[in-house]
């Protein structure tokens, strides 16, 4: 058993599902606080200083948090983490003009990333993905979601899926599969996007399932890259699998895509930079949960989401890394936390909910992480701060003192 005590303020969103609107910035705020963590799982939550002084807890590990914020385990609920290479080169065709969509339409881009991750073995892929994923636990994530999307064929999707479910197993890490074949289209289908959707569902979907490697599938539905018709196809055939929906929709132009979230009830709609009035609304009667990705809007120089207006039209707002070697060379998801703070304008409670439970029920995982409450897996991080509204303010240094997971110090 693990005893973390002399907590200054426990800070969490309460319950299973996703908030939305007001609920959103609800976090229950506990004073001098501790928490008693048995068999990995939260069994007991004291505040106010009740915390006995009984031998009761004499055979516990103590943790003394010396006054500091504890909040749930941050959970990264989009990722693309697993893959070959990185793009340092296209910074500097993206400063001098070029756009996102114009350097994936010359070869680059996604699929230079393609050419890299496919010459990589799964063990070489493994030990690399290792790598992120420490830095990321010490940067306060507990659960993440990882996309495949590198390989845009059968072996090397999955190659990086197969990843996913190694870094699963064997770290500390909880690892949430999403199959993103349809990321881009692959050079042996150059013109023929129609014609990779008809591969991807009757050759590639079948075998994700046949093997469990994913438990989401998500699309690039975007201009130049797959149209709403094409994700619409891929992500009904999807579902058929048993695979839940995830769209990436309005990151450069507004097609369609948060439209199509809706219509689909997708589980989430990520990135949505360019979504307006029309896309909010339709994610709002979807119920769907718009992950927002800050430090990408940063990265390629973009405005960034309209995350007040999706809070105050009842969606519920997650907040992600988007980490990948293109668009946002960056893990660490308190950077994301600082710019929803400062450019989302959001309040450090809503934030609090966007990055723990929100996002863990944008992963189908807010029964088991996302809020410090009894039953829940025991993870958290003890901050080198007083409240969380230092977290948001801070920036460009790791804030993390302590990382709980599943109990553990890791
Ligand atoms: O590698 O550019 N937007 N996919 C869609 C990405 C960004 C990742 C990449
Ligand atoms: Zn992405």
């Amino acid at each position: 058993m693990l005893l973390v005590k002399n907590i200054g303020i426990l800070q969490s969103p309460v319950g299973t599902h996703s908030l939305s609107g007001k609920e959103q910035a609800k976090n229950i705020k506990l004073h001098n606080a501790a928490v008693i963590v048995d068999g990995g799982v939260i069994s007991k939550i004291f505040a106010d200083g009740e915390l006995p002084e009984t031998s009761a807890f004499s055979h516990c590990t103590v943790i003394d948090a010396e006054g500091r914020l504890v909040t749930p385990g941050l959970v990264d609920c989009h990722t693309h983490l697993v893959f070959g290479g990185w793009r340092q080169g296209e910074v500097h065709s993206k400063l001098r003009g070029d756009s996102y969509l114009d350097i994936l339409k010359l070869g680059g881009g996604i699929l230079d990333t393609v050419r890299n991750t496919r010459k990589l073995s799964e063990d070489e892929l493994y030990e690399r993905s290792k790598g992120f994923v420490e830095e990321m636990l010490a940067l306060g994530v507990t659960t993440l979601e990882s996309k495949s999307g590198y390989g845009l064929n059968l072996d090397d999707e999955l190659k990086q899926l197969k990843v996913n479910k190694r870094l699963n197993e064997n770290t500390p890490m909880d690892v949430v599969s999403t199959f993103l074949g349809a990321h881009a289209v692959p050079t042996e289908y150059d013109g023929m996007a129609d014609e990779y959707i008809d591969y991807i569902c009757e050759v590639v979907l079948p075998e994700v399932k046949r093997q469990r490697l994913a438990e989401f599938c998500d699309v690039f539905c975007e201009d130049g890259v797959f149209n709403v018709e094409q994700s619409r196809k891929l992500l009904l055939c999807a579902q058929k699998f048993g695979l839940k929906s995830k769209i990436h929709a309005d990151e450069i132009e507004a097609i369609g895509g948060t439209e199509l979230a809706g219509e689909l009830k997708a589980v989430s709609a990520e990135h949505l930079i360019a979504t307006d009035k029309k896309g909010i609304e339709s994610l709002s009667r979807g119920g769907v949960t718009a992950a927002l990705l800050p430090a990408t809007s940063f990265y390629l120089n973009k405005n960034y989401a309209k995350a007040r207006k999706m809070i105050e039209s009842g969606v519920p707002v997650a907040i992600a890394s988007d980490f990948n070697p293109g668009s946002c060379p960056s893990l660490n998801l308190q950077l994301a936390i600082n710019l929803g703070y400062i450019k989302y304008r959001m309040y450090p409670e809503e934030i609090l909910t966007a990055v723990t439970l929100n996002a863990a029920c944008a992963i189908g995982r807010g029964e088991s992480t996302g809020s410090v409450e009894v039953g829940k897996k025991a993870d958290l991080v003890i901050w080198n701060a007083p409240d969380f509204e230092t977290v948001c303010y801070r920036f460009g240094t790791n804030q993390v003192k302590t990382v709980i997971k599943n109990g553990e110090i890791v």
